[in-house]
């Protein structure tokens, strides 16, 4: 168990003001249409875009790939700071689709909440629950947002119930919603005791916000016609009954969260949520590492890397490390220490990722998400310090259960995808073997989306057409052991053997009773799934 920072002395002021969360769903719940709207109400874009929208100037900031523009889904997680009040939010975008979760669980090892979308007409799915799971698995803090509203949806307590059984933590609604669909006027604020009301002709208007005194203000039936407003009274006083009360421990010991109803499309109880974000979140929190945990207000540097992203704009072709600040407080030139490598870095153009662009981190605080330029050293799980050789963990490596044979369209260019595959491998998009006999490479991914999005990228990135193709092999085990033993496994396995992109030895196979024989006839070979990526 984590010391959580209830007990520590307070943070210094800068670390307190940080928010650093993930939003997370099943697909298509909202998650880009409401970081948009973030975006938005945090003041750092003039006009939301939308996911599914002509022209460039409506494409949303966090959907920047390609394919993510052309289908108006999300494959890549992507990061985003700005000012909120007197907070700085840090907010991680994440893809919904299953054969992308690699980079959504990657993600949530960098913040310190999560904020959950559910899709009111279709309650918790199962790409939620998984989420959710991975979620309570490290404590993190949950706060949740029912949207589209504006849309006919479930019944209010059937939504909550749902969470509360499916999920098994306890509900508090932070609002409550007035009407549905076509009559959803608003919400009622629970913990402010106002009212809200959505404005449906402009989308990206915040609406009309109604300071009350309680339930019985007369100023309420002004704005909700006599049988809303009668359904309002019951449900609120039945909810207060029935549901547990807000507690902010609760919420951030992760056994209790608030949920927010509202529209993203419309702009409606996205600010409301912010504020729940920035009152009640969690300030950042240590984390874990060994041999020690660290501690955020430590005053010696420390980060780690949790996604790398090459090519990631045009306009900067590189590769680029996001990095998760630890402790500390970052200034740019500062000179750290790759622990893996024992070597010294100096960083000198690190950048936060603003709305549109990316800008030259003049400083960052721990808590801050920051990326690193960089050409190849800094991989997934890597450790950066002022010289101690800490090593964050808990970073998940997957291991590849499809694999497809991957060729270029014009077989001259052979060399050139073996450049694109292994920069695709260090990113960690894709596992990347190249067999000991006959020419080609194997292609190892968790979901088979994520073939197409490599095809695209290596298309658009290094203007090369691929093919992926069938492959007779269907797993891939890294061999370990002494170099005598692993000599002889190659020897006597040549077909079934190929080297990633570090040179390490692979055993392919089609069967599990391949890799049974295996383990029989070579005792001193370990063979594993999946890669410790911190070596
Ligand atoms: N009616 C309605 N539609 C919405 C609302 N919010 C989002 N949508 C639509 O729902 C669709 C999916 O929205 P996205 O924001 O791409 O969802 P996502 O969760 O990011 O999806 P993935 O990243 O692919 O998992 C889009 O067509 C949105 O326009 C809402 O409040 N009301
Ligand atoms: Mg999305």
């Amino acid at each position: 168990m984590l010391d959580k920072t209830s007990n520590a002395p307070a943070l210094p002021p800068e670390i307190a003001r940080r928010r650093t969360f993930a939003i997370i769903s099943h697909p298509d719940a909202g998650k880009t249409t409401l970081t948009e709207k973030f975006l938005l109400f945090g003041g750092a874009i003039q006009m939301a875009g939308q996911v599914r929208a002509k022209g460039e100037a409506r494409r949303t900031r966090s959907d920047f790939m390609q394919m993510e523009k052309d289908r108006g889904i999300s494959v890549s997680a992507s990061a985003m700071s700005f000012d909120f009040k007197h907070f700085r939010f840090n907010l991680v975008d994440t893809p919904g689709h299953s054969d992308f979760s690699e980079d959504t669980y990657r993600t949530l090892t960098a913040v310190d909440a999560a904020v959950m979308v559910i899709d009111g007409a279709k309650g918790v799915e199962s790409q939620t629950q998984k989420l959710f799971e991975v979620c309570r698995l490290r404590d993190l803090p949950i706060l949740t947002f029912c949207n589209k509203m504006d849309r006919e949806s479930r019944d209010t307590f059937e939504i909550i119930d749902e969470i509360q059984e499916n999920l098994a933590i306890d509900v508090t609604p932070a609002s409550w919603p007035i009407g549905m669909g076509r009559d959803f006027l608003g919400c009622y604020d629970m913990l402010h005791d106002r009212l809200e009301l959505m404005n449906r002709a402009d989308r990206n208007k915040i609406g009309e916000s109604i300071r009350l005194n309680g339930l019985d203000d007369p100023k309420l039936a002004e704005h909700v016609p006599p049988a809303q407003l009668a359904t309002l009274r019951e449900e609120v006083a039945m909810a207060r009954e029935l549901l547990p009360a807000f507690d902010r421990e609760a919420l951030l010991e992760g056994t209790l969260t608030p949920i927010w109803f509202g529209s993203a499309i419309n702009s409606f109880g996205v600010k409301e949520l912010m504020e729940g974000i920035a009152e009640f979140g969690p300030e950042p929190q240590p984390q874990r590492a060994v041999p020690r945990q660290i501690s955020p207000d430590e005053t010696k540097v420390t980060g780690f890397v949790f996604k790398v992203q090459a090519n990631m704009d045009p306009k900067h072709r590189d590769r680029v490390a996001f990095v998760r600040l630890a402790s500390g407080h970052f200034e740019r030139g500062m000179k750290l220490t790759h622990v893996r490598s024992k070597k010294i870095m100096s960083i000198s153009n690190p950048v936060m990722f603003l709305a549109s662009d990316r800008e030259l981190a003049e400083e960052a605080w721990a808590g801050d998400i920051i990326g690193i330029p960089n050409h190849g050293q800094l991989r997934i799980g890597d450790t950066l310090t002022e010289g101690e050789a800490l090593r964050v963990t808990g970073i998940p490596s997957f291991a590849p259960e499809l694999l497809q044979n991957c060729r270029a369209g014009d077989p001259l260019k052979s060399k050139h995808l073996e450049k694109a595959l292994m920069q695709f491998a260090e990113e960690g998009a894709a596992k990347v073997f190249k067999p000991m006999l006959g020419g080609g490479f194997i292609v190892g991914v968790v979901g088979p989306l994520q073939f197409e999005v490599l095809a695209s990228r290596i298309e658009l990135e290094y203007g090369l057409p691929v093919r992926f193709e069938q492959s007779q092999f269907t797993s891939a085990r890294w061999a370990s052991g002494p170099d005598d033993a692993i000599d002889k496994l190659i020897n006597v396995n040549k077909s079934h053997i190929a080297t990633d992109n570090d040179g390490d030895t692979v055993f392919l196979t089609r069967l599990q009773w391949d890799i049974d024989r295996i383990e029989r006839d070579h005792p001193q070979v370990k063979l594993t799934a999946t890669k410790e990526m911190m070596v």
